[in-house]
């Protein structure tokens, strides 16, 4: 039995996208933070982190979606969205670290300060802190991208799946990414993937 404990519209969604792009079964059990679930006794004895999402697989307990994600993509993608080549695989682990490490934090404050926290705790300043530092990382991923389709090997992996995944919130909230000629096709190429496309419409 495989259960992520989370909320679909969190990080969460990332993890959800990766197991259905690997065909895996799982379970959703609907954890809120904005109701305090995540302070709950029974959700601190899974992830002491009291934070979203955690893998529950058989007896493996797992926290940090970059760990959720390298672990089903390793274990279930064999040359779906992992590699074999060691060398490939250090340049998957590469930009996962450059996604979920420092681009996600300004991705997602951005979408908190825009519009996701309640309208007291919203911060013009970080809103505009966030689009600031988001943009070297951009023109890292952009300028990476040049003359290719993908991150890594040239085909879909789970370094495409997690940066895209990041970055689609906020593309969607709005944040203009028209000017990163290579970012904005190759985000597309992702977010037009059959399965995220049926996620897309929930
Ligand atoms: N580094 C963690 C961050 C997890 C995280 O911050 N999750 C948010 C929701 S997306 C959360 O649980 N927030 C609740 C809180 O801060 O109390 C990961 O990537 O899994």
């Amino acid at each position: 039995m495989r259960i992520i404990h989370g909320s679909p519209y969190a990080r969460t969604n990332y993890v959800i996208w990766a197991m259905k792009e690997l065909g895996l079964d799982f379970d959703v059990n609907p954890v809120n933070p904005m109701k305090g679930e995540t302070r709950h006794p029974d959700y601190l004895a899974l992830n002491p982190n009291g934070l979203i999402p955690t893998l529950e697989e058989g007896d493996l307990i797992l926290w940090e979606t970059m760990a959720i994600n390298m672990y089903l993509a390793k274990t279930y993608g064999d040359g779906l969205l992992w590699a074999t080549d060691p060398q490939q695989e250090a340049q998957i682990m590469q930009w996962l670290a450059f996604g979920h490490v420092n681009l996600d934090e300004p991705a997602v404050n951005y979408l908190l300060h825009l519009n996701i926290l309640p309208e007291e705790m919203r911060s013009e300043a970080k809103l505009e802190e966030a689009k600031t530092d988001i943009v070297p990382l951009l023109e890292v991923l952009d300028g990476h991208l040049a003359g290719r389709n993908y991150l890594v090997d040239d085909r879909f992996t789970i370094a495409d799946l997690s940066l895209a995944a990041i970055l689609d919130y906020p593309r969607k909230a709005g944040y203009d990414l028209s000017k990163y000629s290579n970012i904005s096709p190759w985000l597309t190429r992702c977010v037009e993937r059959p399965i995220r496309v049926e996620m897309n419409k929930i």
